[in-house]
């Protein structure tokens, strides 16, 4: 059987393949036989687990980063490989092909979110709209549904190694190597034709991106990055923080109250960018100008159906204001110095959580369970899924945590290398996005790894100079009002950036600059109108509600974005 398949391999030729359809490509028979030309040194590239399936008329609707699109053809091939010399090890694969006559000569890589490494097919059509040929890797886990906290310990105080470094980069590197290989192979692409290749993806997703840029760049194009969690040390324990500064103040504002706070910070900031449409635009005209503690006093309530234990009517609080102010300032040790940020004011107290308890009639910390299982897992290697409680837990326990995540991980998972020359060298272009109100990664943390990348990369160079030579393939857009990697419900009127690949893809093919970023309302009663958003350090500002944006840059607004983390001895990057 081998034999025959290698022979119709060497008699059928490139001719065959190249006008052929999509029933014809299809097939059990072509896919296995485009696997058996995909070799690489240490795989094996699993035969018999190729599955391939044409999809015809498929549709993406209701979608925020790329738009409706429908009628498109792919072939939907799935195989599996394992690393020779292991035991027990089998990573999946996903690909969807476009139909021939739409494949466009491009790969596209996904990703995942949370503690998983891909999004289950959600992400895929993204790539095949734009002709791209789409993957993603369960990494080895198991199945495309199980995340890597499930897998991470073999055993109490066993961490498993192999899954670690798949997740923290190397499943990624073997699903764009293969994929790209197998790509080609399927359509019979000449070894002189151009590949080009392309990644997306946000939040988990987005530091996967990093991860393969930073440590594979001769393999990219582009990528299409946001909201990364590259400060991974630092991000994972950051979302406890707001549940210490609650035990540290002995109060737990209800909800209600930070929720009037944030509304109250909206309303107050929104008009600093000249429009007034309920979305800050500049977060960093709040800082400066916005006093959170003219908040205290103002009335606010929060009905709730049924229960009416949880109706929240009251007035905010200097306590409770205490307690907001000292979340946004972030977290700092004890004695003052600082180890991270927070989000920009604007972004939802979405990541303090509390719960009620009915007993007490208190509302009491409600630990975050992304930053629980962190701590538990891969800190203490204790196979549980969350921390039972806070107690004894200070400002410096949280600084401890980040410090031991930071130098156990730092060569896997901490995902900062702010070199990128061999990337840029090759012609490689970025498109990185943050939601200036993400409530949980914060927008500083993009500003703060793009602004360490041109320090480095640029020493010798002015603050213009090596702004403008970054801003040439290395592009970071805020996106205001913004939550994180979506849009947010408190500030409808903000915009979000939807053709973004498409825009990656017209710089790299085309060399078409993108000046500024095109993004569009998603929701509510302006849903559908087209924005633009500044590059960075550019903000924008309005000169009243109807008057047309402009992309200024001020020195004591950037001043606000940049904060030197002295709670270490090493450079944070
Ligand atoms: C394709 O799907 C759409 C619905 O998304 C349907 O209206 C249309 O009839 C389908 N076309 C074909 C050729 O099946
Ligand atoms: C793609 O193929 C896999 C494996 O057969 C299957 O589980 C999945 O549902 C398929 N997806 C689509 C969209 O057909
Ligand atoms: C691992 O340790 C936790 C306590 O930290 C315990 O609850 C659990 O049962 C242990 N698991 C195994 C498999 O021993
Ligand atoms: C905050 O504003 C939103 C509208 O943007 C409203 O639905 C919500 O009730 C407000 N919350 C409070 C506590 O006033
Ligand atoms: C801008 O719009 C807001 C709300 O739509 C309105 O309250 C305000 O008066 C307007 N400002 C100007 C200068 O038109
Ligand atoms: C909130 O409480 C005040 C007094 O505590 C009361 O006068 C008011 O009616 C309450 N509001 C609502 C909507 O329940
Ligand atoms: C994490 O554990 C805490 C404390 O047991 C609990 O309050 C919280 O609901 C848990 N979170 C999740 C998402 O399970
Ligand atoms: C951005 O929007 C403008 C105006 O709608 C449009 O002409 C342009 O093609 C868009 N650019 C991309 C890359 O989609
Ligand atoms: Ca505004």
């Amino acid at each position: 059987m081998m034999i025959l398949v290698f022979l119709w391999a060497s008699i059928s030729g490139a001719a065959s393949v190249f006008a052929a359809s999509l029933e014809e490509l299809c097939t059990t028979f072509h896919t296995r036989n485009t696997l058996l030309k995909t070799q690489f040194q240490g795989l094996t590239l699993d035969q018999p687990s190729v599955t391939s399936q044409p999809v015809y008329n498929s549709s993406t609707t209701g979608q925020i980063f790329w738009p409706d699109y429908s009628g498109f053809d792919f072939c939907n091939v799935t195989f599996s490989y394992s690393h020779n010399g292991l035991k027990q090890d089998k990573v999946l694969l996903e690909i969807w092909l476009p139909a021939p006559k739409r494949f466009q000569n491009r790969w596209l890589s996904t990703g995942g979110g949370g503690y998983a490494i891909n999004s289950e097919e959600e992400s895929l059509p993204g790539g095949v709209i734009y002709g791209a040929a789409s993957g993603q890797t369960d990494g080895g886990f198991g199945s495309f549904g199980t995340t890597v906290d499930e897998v991470i310990l073999l055993a109490n105080g066993t961490l498993n190694r192999e899954v670690l470094y798949m997740h923290g980069y190397q499943a990624h590197h073997e699903l764009s190597m293969i994929g790209k290989a197998f790509t080609r192979h399927f359509y019979d692409m000449a070894d002189s034709e151009k590949l080009f290749a392309y990644y997306q993806g946000c939040s988990e997703g987005g530091r996967e991106g990093w991860s393969q840029i930073q440590r594979f760049p001769d393999e990219w194009d582009g990528a299409v990055i946001g909201a990364p969690a590259i400060h991974l040390a630092q991000q994972q324990v950051n979302l406890l923080y707001g549940n210490i500064v609650q035990q540290t103040k002995g109060y737990v504002p209800p909800p209600c109250e930070l929720e009037k706070i944030n509304n109250l910070t909206i309303d107050s900031c929104d008009a600093l960018d000249g429009r007034v449409d309920g979305v800050v635009s500049r977060t960093d005209l709040c800082k400066l100008h916005f006093d959170i503690e003219s908040t205290i006093g103002a009335s606010y309530f929060c009905p709730h159906s049924k229960d009416t234990s949880l109706i929240q009517n009251g007035t905010v609080s200097s306590k409770g204001v205490a307690v907001a102010k000292k979340i946004l300032d972030g977290l700092h040790t004890i004695d003052g110095r600082r180890a991270y940020i927070w989000a920009q004011p604007s972004a939802t107290f979405d990541y303090v959580a509390s719960t009620f308890n009915p007993l007490s009639h208190e509302w009491e910390p409600e630990i975050n369970s992304l930053s629980g299982g962190w701590v538990t897992k891969f800190l203490e290697l204790r196979d549980v899924d969350n921390l039972s409680d806070l107690d004894d837990v200070t400002y410096d326990t949280l600084v401890e945590w980040m410090k031991i995540g930071w130098q156990r991980y730092e060569d896997v998972l901490q995902t900062t290398w702010p070199d990128l020359s061999p990337f840029q060298e090759t012609g490689g272009k970025i498109i990185h996005y943050h939601g200036e109100s993400d409530p949980g990664i914060p927008a500083g943390s993009s500003v703060h790894y793009h602004e360490s990348v041109r320090e480095i990369m640029y020493p010798d160079l002015s603050f213009e100079e090596s702004t403008r030579k970054m801003n040439g393939w290395n592009r970071l857009y805020l996106i205001p009002g913004a939550g994180h990697c979506s849009y947010s419900s408190s500030q409808p009127n903000g915009p979000f950036p939807q053709t973004t690949l498409k825009t990656l893809i017209d710089w790299v093919e085309k060399g078409h600059e993108p000046d500024k970023l095109n993004a569009t309302v998603l929701q509510g009663s302006r849903r559908g109108t087209e924005e633009e958003l500044c590059a960075w350090p550019l903000r924008p500002l309005w000169k009243g509600n109807d008057s047309h944006m402009d992309c200024v840059f001020d020195l004591r607004s950037y001043d606000t974005w940049r904060d030197s983390f002295d709670a270490y001895k090493l450079p944070l990057y």
